[in-house]
């Protein structure tokens, strides 16, 4: 009795660890989808990306302490993301059981008043940018001011983005932005210069966050999208060491050289893509010996090999985690490399 019972307590701790790590790898990379029509921003989730788009949710308390529970009602959030070559698009749905700003000029206590605080890192570089541009914090208040911390002084960078907050039922606001992408060359008084275009496979810093204040003069809680270490769960403001990873994909993606895709020749297709349970893999007849294929994910970690595969071939990939991986192979003097979708 004893000895299964230990068993059995062995069996929920293992099961408690896996389920953990895997919602964490889930929310950690987060991957958005072109918008392929323009978005109106005008507080309506009616344009077609968000129709296509799914939710991320923001649901870790990063404050008062970290996993401090939240009362009833208090809060719940999640988001939806889309690109094209000039915005971000940013999409979040708020329930707030009250909404507030209590102090007038927006660069007082800007962290205290309801606001959704924007992180992104354009270069995933990490590191400190309190008081720089190597990644941003924006706080968009409810008055659509959006202050972050600059080269010494707070600077209000509401010019960075176009945001529309609409009451779309009890207590629950949409709110729909399109951000634009700097650099850390960044500099007020001429932003276009640092300007960046946004593309398939490009690799960004980024988390999404909700100071909830109810009508206090502090903030009550504070919700992210991501999981941080308990004893840096405030941090995003000062260094983007934590923020989580979002990767930019265009499932049409085809031809021209990017960071990850390093296939020029279509030597090999993979269908659907994304793809659910299975992917087929085709080849061309170029292809005659040494047919062992790897599966890597973002990190370069081999998650599969597949040996002797045929065109045409079915390969179940049921097992894995959510996510974009690479199929890799290398055959006499020809080498390729597919990404794909697992979603
Ligand atoms: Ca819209
Ligand atoms: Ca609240
Ligand atoms: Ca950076
Ligand atoms: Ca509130």
């Amino acid at each position: 009795m004893k000895f299964s019972m230990r068993i059995f307590f062995l069996f929920l701790t293992t099961l408690t660890i896996s389920s953990f790590s895997f919602a964490q790898t889930q929310q950690d990379t987060i991957y958005a989808y072109p918008a392929k029509s323009p978005v109106v921003i005008d507080g309506s989730d009616a344009d077609q990306c968000w129709i296509d788009a799914e939710w991320n949710p923001i649901s870790v308390v990063w404050l008062p302490y970290y996993n401090a529970p939240m009362e009833e009602g208090d809060f719940s959030g999640r988001f939806k993301l889309a690109w094209d070559s000039l915005y971000l698009y940013i999409l979040v749905e708020v329930v707030d059981d009250s909404l507030s700003d209590d102090h007038i000029n927006p660069f007082d206590n800007y962290w205290n008043d309801d606001c959704v605080e924007i992180f992104i890192d354009e270069d995933r570089s990490m590191g400190y940018h309190q008081n720089n541009y190597n990644a941003f914090a924006y706080h968009v208040s409810i008055t659509y001011d959006a202050i972050d911390g600059g080269t010494g002084n707070n600077v209000n960078l509401k010019n960075n983005l176009s945001v529309v907050m609409d009451t779309i039922g009890e207590k629950t606001y949409l709110w729909e932005i399109a951000l634009k992408v700097y650099d850390k060359t960044f500099n007020p008084n001429n932003p276009e210069a640092s300007r960046v275009t946004l593309f398939h496979n490009k690799l960004m810093g980024f988390s999404l966050a909700y100071c909830d204040n109810d009508e206090t003069t502090s903030r009550e809680n504070f919700i992210g999208s991501t999981f941080m270490p308990s004893n840096h769960s405030n941090d995003n403001y000062i260094t983007a060491d934590y923020m989580g990873t979002l990767l930019l994909v265009d499932p049409d993606y085809s031809g021209g050289t990017s960071v990850r895709d390093i296939s020029k020749k279509k030597v090999v297709q993979i269908f659907p893509n994304p793809a659910d349970d299975y992917i087929t893999v085709q080849f061309s007849s170029e292809i005659q010996q040494n047919k062992n294929m790897e599966i890597v994910d973002l990190n370069g970690r081999s998650v599969m090999e597949i040996n002797n595969v045929i065109s045409g071939q079915q390969i179940n990939i049921g097992n894995l985690p959510k996510g974009v991986y690479s199929l890799k192979f290398i055959s006499g003097n020809i080498s390729d490399e597919k990404m794909f979708i697992k979603r």
